[in-house]
């Protein structure tokens, strides 16, 4: 309720708490539309689980790129950090140019720090054209980079003209925003300007071809949803950016319609490919079954085609005689029981349908860092403030392209098909909370503790950092980033195997035995000094 709100926010200094209030809402249908403040700054000192612009642009975007060889330029934690924690997946193809199990960098020293790292930069770009002969090469920018002025765009065009090869420079250093958000809209510009449009390809090559955006491919998810669309008849050209190439990207451009599957990380290419080539994006999800089932009639809906429609329910009627007997056994030990749902982004959105199918109910949910419009939907884009933050990231001026805009439907048909589903448009997580439940942005450790404390759920879903706070209050915690060794959790497959580990946790006696550190004697003894 309101007032245990107000009392966890007591604990704040003034100021502290102004600020955490405008992170948090109770949901309220009856005072739509409910503002919360997103994309801003972390309180200093306060224990958050966002990451830097650095992690969203060559961790998030970039990095699942197979054929690219990724350097980070910078000191080595960097790019240790970002070594395929994230377990985005992918196939080594015929001629083996996969390069996603190596962590390259710079390994930036005191010296290069004094001195400029420019020279080092370009040495370890010749090397990696020698070892690897990569099809592209991308440099990531690291804060002291930044900060001593290494010019990375020279280097890159110098060692573009030397190798003949695509070498190009993200200045993604780590402050370059409130958090791994501004790295995805640096990212997305680069792959932009340097990557769609360069292929060869004039024309769709099959019928209902399509990109996948912002989809990762973690655990394997987007192989599950590869092999749903492709045995309904779809022709997959590139996805950004999971077991992604620099070669399919650059056809990126001949598609007919763009899935936006994670709409924070990847909604600003969506749009540009819009403008640019005139190619329309639809808000899919693909986490959940009858969430999967939705995405895959909208797309239907989208082509229009009556071969297609009935293609699209032979499909969802035959899966889902295989997978719903098996789901309802799981159902029966997660029916009823309560979730908390906090990730980075979109995930924070997209579980909740997961959780419902097993009749699990999201009573807090959040993100790390999605803005506005990923909370309350698109329609707020135009009155979000543009602080000097967010002013920090180029916004690129976009135009159609003279040789490949082509309008895919009429303008009437996209008005009458935004009517019924979610063509260039995102609702955000808002509305499909229910009243009394809590919407929470950047929560941090403190929060957690509190909001578990009041609302006791049952599982709690979030990342790497925070997972030991349940843990150690005796609540099993599902990690939704890189699902800890486990996955694909997509499609229709992949609400099976997720059903499967949460029950396993739910019946798993071990939380019964865990007495928070609390409970027993004081962790610390001690008199305090006069
Ligand atoms: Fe999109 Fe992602 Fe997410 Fe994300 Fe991330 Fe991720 Fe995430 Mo970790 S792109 S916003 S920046 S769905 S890495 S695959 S799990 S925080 S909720
Ligand atoms: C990142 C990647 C991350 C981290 C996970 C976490 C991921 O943001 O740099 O901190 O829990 O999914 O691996 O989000």
């Amino acid at each position: 309720t309101e007032k245990d709100l107000e009392r966890i926010l007591e604990a704040y200094p003034a100021k502290v708490k102004r600020n955490r209030k405008k992170h948090i809402l109770i949901k309220d249908s009856s005072q739509e539309p409910q503002e919360i403040e997103a994309n801003t700054r972390t309180i200093p000192g306060i224990i958050t689980n966002r990451g830097c612009a650095y992690a969203g642009c060559k961790g998030v975007v970039l990095g699942p790129l197979k054929d690219i060889v990724h350097i980070t330029h910078g000191p080595v934690g960097c790019g240790y950090y970002s070594w395929l924690t994230r377990r985005n997946k992918a196939k080594t193809p015929p001629d083996g140019k996969n390069y996603l199990a190596y962590c390259v960098t710079t390994d930036m020293q005191e010296k290069d720090i004094v001195f400029g790292g420019e020279k080092k930069l370009a040495q370890v770009i010749d090397e990696v054209v020698e070892i690897f002969k990569p099809n592209a090469i991308t440099i990531s920018a690291t804060c002291p980079v930044g900060l001593i002025g290494d010019d990375i765009q020279a280097v890159a065009k110098a060692a573009q003209e030397k190798h003949g090869i695509p070498v190009m420079g993200f200045n993604c250093e780590g402050y370059r925003g409130v958090s791994q958000s501004a790295g995805h809209h640096i990212a997305n510009n680069g792959l932009l300007e340097w990557v769609v449009g360069k292929g060869e390809m004039t024309a769709a090559p099959a019928k209902y071809s399509i990109n996948i955006l912002g989809e990762y491919n973690i655990g394997g998810d987007s192989w599950e949803i590869h092999r749903i669309l492709e045995e309904i008849g779809y022709h997959v050209i590139a996805v950004a950016s999971g077991d992604g190439s620099y070669e399919d990207l650059k056809n990126a451009h001949v598609a007919d319609l763009n899935l936006v599957q994670c709409h924070r990380s990847i909604n600003y290419i969506a749009e540009m490919l819009e403008i640019k080539y005139g190619t329309p994006w639809l808000k899919v999800n693909f986490i959940g079954v009858e969430a999967t089932c939705q995405s895959l009639r909208d797309m239907a809906q989208y082509f229009g085609d009556e071969e297609l429609i009935k293609k699209t329910e032979e499909v969802i009627a035959k899966e889902l005689a295989r997978i719903e007997p098996i789901l309802e056994q799981y159902r029966k030990i997660c029916k009823g029981k309560t979730a908390f749902c906090f990730v980075g982004g979109s995930r924070g959105h997209h579980y909740q349908k997961l959780f419902e199918d097993l009749g699990i109910e999201t009573v807090l949910a959040g993100y790390e860092f999605a803005h506005r419009d990923d909370y309350e939907g698109r329609q707020v884009i135009p009155h979000i403030k543009v602080d000097a933050d967010s002013k920090n990231i180029p916004e690129l001026h976009v135009e159609p392209d003279p040789k490949f805009f082509k309008l895919r439907i009429s303008p009437e048909k996209a008005e009458e098909l935004k009517k019924k589903i979610p063509l260039s448009y995102y609702a955000g997580m808002n509305v499909d909370m229910k009243d009394g439940h809590v919407i929470i942005d950047d929560m941090n450790h403190f929060e957690t503790e509190e909001f578990i404390r009041i609302l006791k759920p049952d599982i709690f879903a979030s990342g790497i950092k925070d997972k030991y706070i349940p843990h150690k209050m005796g609540i099993p915690s599902k990690q939704l980033h890189n699902y800890d060794y486990s996955g694909p959790y997509a499609g229709f497959n992949g609400a099976v195997k997720f059903a499967q580990d949460v029950t396993a946790m739910f019946t798993n006696p071990a939380w019964n035995f865990i007495a928070p550190p609390w409970k027993g004697k004081p962790l610390l003894e001690g008199q305090l000094q006069k």
